[in-house]
């Protein structure tokens, strides 16, 4: 299928007032990468343990990527499954495939063969690109095991050390610096209103749905964050998020962060050893982190002080709400401004800005970047606005914010309006200043730290189970990931569970190992709703008090 047909396009006549308005550029990100290469072409790009490469020599780099990815064979509108850890290869590729018009689909390292199938099928991706052996799990191996069943998958590219896979490309390889045969070589151009890459949805109903973003919107996406952050040319961005997440990968992240002209450091963990390190060596002014991340942060600055992080000047915190304590104590404790930031790989995103009160910054979760976001925040049940000030989801529509999941009519009946609004499913409370307060949730979900997790896509492996007739899976409050995922289940006669088996079966789906239940709670029957659902608003109240009886008795 051509990416086109699976997307929902903005109507004509807004789309042509997003382009009035200057926000739709026409403009590919291939082309403004380009532009910003040409600009600052002697400052340096990107900087990790591995690699230094100014503008100049990772232009020339994106530009030799791209020619032999069309060599392989791979054309444009070709969708590719890219699974790797925050390295400088990602960023290449990335850029690479943005200028030829392949079409990332950005998959996280934490996921496993359950998600990969689903994200390759779901794509009909020609390559997979993963690294050989993370974290002692073979993706070489799952890899080959996906290419041999997909009918689509034609190419396995791998990010490997010693580059001994016969039967892979090498990222390393592809990611080289031109040479004599391919250096000048005439690249296609996509057109901006082409999909120039899919994020991936938090996922409600199972497995995550594909979101298609075009060169317009998503240039729109960086364009508007980057001012709020103030990042420019001296802009030195650490990137510990998954680079494939829209939070650290454009809003503005890595992405403004090149188009500015400032530095990108790529790191692989978030773990306070080594972004400290990280911080000081290269001098970062930005980073972005969730909740559970600056926690630990807290705590290591307060173990070994806070010397390391002397040149931080902003620290974006969102993926999951920013407890107002937690906030307080970044405010009080960590050098550089505390900006909140909530956003969706869907489009919306609201930050707070750098001179906001103290007030503003530690009690919310800022306001929309661009005037053309539309925001309305209804009755769950009703549909209908609620009174200024009151608790409601949060609908939204805008220039960055697709009209509909890919190639998914039954899920964008669901999840989308009638009129284009799309449905966030987060409770809210929008402040007479225009700042939203993130008070809940409607939707099914577990954010486990900034992971969301579909109770839906955990029940349904849990009744997979032998022996488990019915099956819950809530969010149980948690104090430093904010939310962990408890497995209510009850059990047919004469059968068993345990957490551990309950684990060791998520494992063995190849399921990404942060779905898998952290408790487990047997019941003889479970609180059901008047029209007969299983009463998850009970359930999760029944955590509530359980935890603040063990705190009260603690
Ligand atoms: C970001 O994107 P996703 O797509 O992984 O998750 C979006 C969902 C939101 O609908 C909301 O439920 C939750 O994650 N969320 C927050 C939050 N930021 C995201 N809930 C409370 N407070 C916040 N600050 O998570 C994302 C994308 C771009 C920028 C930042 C975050």
């Amino acid at each position: 299928m051509k990416t086109r047909e699976g997307t929902t396009p903005w109507p004509a006549d807004v789309a042509a007032r997003y382009r009035a308005e200057g926000l739709w550029q026409g403009r590919t990100l291939g082309d403004a990468f380009a532009e910003a290469a040409h600009v600052h072409a002697d400052r340096v790009a990107l900087v990790d343990d591995e690699v230094s490469l100014t503008y100049t020599e990772l232009h020339d780099r994106v530009e030799a990527c791209a020619a032999r990815l069309i060599d392989l064979g791979l054309v444009p509108d070709d969708r590719v499954v890219v699974q790797l850890p925050n390295h400088w290869t990602f960023v290449v590729l990335t850029v690479a495939c943005l200028r030829a018009g392949i079409v990332p689909v950005m998959a996280l390292p934490a996921h496993r063969e359950h998600e990969l199938r689903h994200l390759v099928s779901a794509s009909e991706a020609v390559a997979l690109v993963t690294p050989d052996i993370l974290r002692d799990f073979d993706h070489l191996a799952l890899g080959r095991a996906l290419r041999a069943s997909s009918p689509t998958v034609r190419h396995l590219i791998v990010l490997s050390d010693d580059d001994d896979a016969p039967d892979a490309v090498s990222l390393r390889a592809l990611c080289a610096p031109s040479d004599d045969s391919i250096r000048g070589r005439a690249l296609p151009r996509p057109d901006a209103t082409d999909v120039a890459v899919f994020l991936l949805s938090g996922g409600t109903t199972g497995l995550p749905k594909l979101i298609a973003r075009t060169h317009d919107d998503y240039l729109c996406n960086i364009v508007l964050t980057s001012p709020p952050s103030a990042v420019d040319r001296d802009t030195v961005y650490l990137a510990t998020l998954p680079m494939g997440h829209n939070f650290p990968l454009a809003c503005p992240g890595i992405l403004g962060t090149l188009l500015a002209g400032g530095t990108v450091v790529p790191l692989g963990s978030p773990r306070p050893e080594r972004a400290f390190a990280a911080i000081e060596r290269h001098g970062v002014t930005h980073t972005a982190a969730v909740p559970a991340v600056v926690a630990s942060w807290l705590d290591h600055a307060g173990a070994v002080g806070f010397d390391a992080l002397g040149s931080l000047r902003v620290l974006q915190v969102g993926g999951a709400r920013l407890a107002d304590e937690l906030a307080e104590r970044v405010v009080r404790g960590l050098p550089g401004t505390l900006q909140q930031v909530f956003g969706m790989a869907e489009g919306l995103i609201n930050v707070t800005r750098l001179d906001d009160p103290v007030e503003v910054v530690v009690g919310t979760q800022g306001r929309p970047v661009s005037p053309l976001d539309e925001l309305r925040v209804v009755d769950e049940t009703s549909g209908l606005d609620v009174a200024p000030g009151a608790p409601g989801v949060l609908l939204t529509r805008g220039p960055y914010t697709p009209r509909g999941y890919f190639d998914a009519p039954e899920t964008n009946a669901r999840s989308f309006t009638p009129d284009g609004y799309y449905i966030t499913g987060d409770i809210v409370r929008r402040r007479p200043d225009g700042n939203l307060v993130v008070e809940g949730r409607s939707k099914d979900m577990i954010n486990r730290g900034g992971e969301n997790i579909s109770a839906e896509e955990v029940e349904n492996l849990a009744y997979a189970l032998a022996g488990v007739r019915l099956a819950a899976a809530v969010a149980m409050p948690h104090d430093t990931l904010g939310e962990t995922v408890c497995l209510f289940a009850v059990l047919s006669d004469g059968h068993d569970l345990d957490l551990g088996a309950v684990r060791a079966h998520f494992d063995a789906c190849g399921v990404a190992a942060f779905k898998r239940p952290d408790h487990l709670v047997t019941v003889t029957e479970l609180p059901l709703t008047k029209v007969g659902k299983i009463d998850k608003k009970a359930l999760r109240e029944r955590l509530v008090a359980e935890r603040s009886a063990e705190l009260t008795a603690s």
